[in-house]
């Protein structure tokens, strides 16, 4: 845990029906993966969500009409922080592992894709955010590493069963331009500092450490409705018009 609380956007991706059967017991209830982002503006990206396999999840009571499927200990939080049917309980109606949700299709807001999956990403840390995580290839350099990792790895694909169809459609889409870097400045820095997959922590630190400064400060937006406006000024807006739509929350840790 750092020193200073860390303050999330938490994207609700709901979950498509009709469910799979391990997840029989939700059906009928509205439930979504709740995405932890400090990256609200980057959401046009979106190509698909990540998992840890062998993480534990539980769908959790959030309000009357929402359930959020996350990690036990984000579950929790949220509590303290108003989000809980129960207050400052959890309501967890069952429990999931991250191999449950692989394949989950998923509706989420401002995707350009009408339905995007939950793939398996390995490096997740399951006590930071909500141990489920959006994924924007285009800007996040963990995102890119891990969808190279899916497409060019058949052997990685069919370990985690996962399907073609969830995967090879969805390219890298270009949603801000940064001067240095171009309009995928993931996809630029993976390649210039030779990163070979989501596994090499330092050289991804690094990836991230270029592409997180220079995407804010230098930024500017390629689409959406506020195309042409620079990420530090478009950010609050675009969380803003997320929390109204009803679409995300905040959350702090
Ligand atoms: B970010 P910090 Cl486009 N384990 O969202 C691993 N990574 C996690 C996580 C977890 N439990 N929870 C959240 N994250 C990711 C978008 C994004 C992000 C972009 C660019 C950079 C970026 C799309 N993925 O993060 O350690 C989430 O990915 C760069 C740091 O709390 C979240 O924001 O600082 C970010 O890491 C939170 O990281």
């Amino acid at each position: 845990e750092g020193v200073q609380p860390q303050e999330y956007t938490i994207i609700k991706m709901e979950v498509v029906a009709p469910f799979p059967s391990k997840l029989g017991v939700l059906e009928g209830r509205k439930v979504f993966l709740a995405a932890a982002t400090l990256r609200p503006e980057t959401m046009y990206g979106q190509t698909n969500a990540w998992v840890l396999p062998n993480g534990r999840y539980g769908a959790f009571e959030v309000n009357e009409t929402d359930v959020f499927i996350l990690t036990q200990r984000a579950a929790l939080n949220l509590a303290y922080q108003g989000f809980s049917k129960v207050p400052e309980k959890t309501s967890c109606l069952i429990e999931l592992t991250g191999y449950d949700l692989i394949g989950l299709p998923l509706k989420s807001p401002l995707a350009r894709h009408q339905i995007i999956y939950a793939l398996p990403m390995l490096t997740i840390i399951t006590d930071k955010g909500t141990g489920i995580v959006t994924s924007v290839p285009g800007d996040a350099p963990d995102d890119y590493m891990a969808l190279h990792d899916l497409k060019s790895k058949p052997a990685f694909r069919e370990k985690y069963g996962v399907k073609d169809g969830w995967v090879m459609p969805f390219e890298i889409i270009p949603i801000i331009n940064i001067p240095e870097f171009g309009d995928k400045a993931a996809e630029k820095v993976c390649g210039d500092l030779k990163i070979k997959s989501q596994n090499e922590k330092e050289k991804l630190a690094e990836a991230k450490r270029l592409t997180y400064l220079k995407g804010f400060t230098e930024g500017t937006l390629l689409v959406g409705e506020f195309a042409g406006r620079r990420v530090q000024e478009a950010k609050p807006w675009i969380r803003s018009k997320l929390m109204e739509a009803g679409s995300a929350i905040m959350y702090s840790e």
